[in-house]
């Protein structure tokens, strides 16, 4: 069993596709252990998208991510990392292939509605940073 941490972005609460995006996740049979609507601090968000702080689109990435509520999650299943990634589907909107979340409802770059977690360290990290240990189902 593996968990991960996913983010529907202020974009998809906006947009009102939580609940759609939640159901993808539950039809799949991934469980659901831990889920709150926050509105992330510029602390929280930089220190999320550290890997990207050197990038040109950094500023525009954490003025986005704290533009609004965001629901942050942790899925459990099997290869739940790969997996919903998989559902997400790509970063670059001409990779995203209909069927993923991302190839369904969007084709900008920045507004992509959802993260992912894209490795077991990564997850850790993220799940930490969103959640405190009480938080997470047992
Ligand atoms: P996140 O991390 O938000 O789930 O997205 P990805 O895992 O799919 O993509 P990422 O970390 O490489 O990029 C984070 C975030 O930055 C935006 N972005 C990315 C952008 O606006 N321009 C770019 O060139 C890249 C690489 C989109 C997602």
């Amino acid at each position: 069993m593996e968990r991960t941490y996913i983010m529907v972005k202020p974009d998809g609460v906006a947009r009102r596709l939580s609940g759609e995006i939640i159901r993808r996740f539950e039809n799949r049979g991934l469980r659901l252990v831990a889920l709150k609507l926050v509105v992330p601090t510029r602390e929280t968000a930089e220190a999320h998208y550290a890997v990207h702080s050197d990038k040109p689109f950094f500023g525009e990435l954490v003025d986005f991510v704290t533009s609004g509520p965001v629901v942050a999650m942790v899925w459990e299943g099997n290869d739940a990392i790969a997996l919903c990634r998989q559902m997400i589907g790509a970063t670059k909107p001409i990779n995203a292939t209909p069927g993923t979340i991302r190839g369904d409802y969007t084709c900008d770059m920045m507004s992509n509605l959802i993260h992912g977690s894209d490795a077991p360290e990564t997850a850790a990290e993220e799940m930490a940073l969103w959640f405190s240990e009480g938080e997470l189902l047992a």
